[in-house]
């Protein structure tokens, strides 16, 4: 296994639509198995293919307390979103230190493919249900900060710029 580079905000690669995977084969199980090895280095509850880089419907999550309950989702579609809203704060692994309330459906039905290619459909509710939305949305080339203003996504985005400038600082 190997841990991948994690994408950081505002890097224009993060607003790419991610295409369906084809085959369920063993590059993409080795890429969920690398993807899970960044996920959790990075302390982080889920993570989508977009963010290391790769523009493929694949998502991994682990909301669990105990981090030993990895979902894999391979072409996730949401089949059923609840018509009443949370507003819960979220964080990002590309947008480090940044935390904000976004608007998410309270409950959402996911249908999507496993590790070993075979369908499958969960109803998801908190955590689990925003992080879904969140990762959904990174595979369509959406950061959770474009719900923010543009006044508070323009901090956001020098604050970044500096961060990463000063972490190459020697
Ligand atoms: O996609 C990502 O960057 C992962 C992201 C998922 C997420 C967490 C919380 C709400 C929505 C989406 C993170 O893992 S952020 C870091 C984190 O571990 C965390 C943040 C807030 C609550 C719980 C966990
Ligand atoms: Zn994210």
């Amino acid at each position: 296994m190997s841990k991948l580079t994690i994408l950081r905000y505002p890097d224009p690669r993060l607003h790419t639509v991610a295409k369906s995977v084809a085959h369920v084969d063993e590059r993409i199980r080795q890429l969920v198995d690398d993807m899970l090895e960044t996920m959790y280095a990075a302390d982080g509850v889920g993570l989508a293919a977009t963010q290391v880089d790769v523009h493929e419907r694949l998502i991994v999550i682990d909301t669990s307390d105990s981090r030993d309950d990895p979902h894999v989702l391979i072409n996730p579609e949401l089949v059923a979103k609840s018509a009443d809203m949370v507003l819960g704060d979220e964080g990002c692994l590309s947008v480090p230190t940044i935390y904000d309330k976004v608007p998410r459906h309270a409950r959402v039905t996911v249908r999507s493919l496993n590790r070993a290619g075979e369908s499958y459909e969960f109803e998801a509710d908190g955590l689990l249900s925003v992080c879904v939305q969140h990762e959904m949305d990174h595979l369509m080339g959406k950061v959770f900060v474009e719900y923010l203003s543009s006044l508070k996504r323009d901090r956001i985005k020098v604050k970044m710029l500096k961060k990463s400038r000063d972490e190459q600082r020697p």
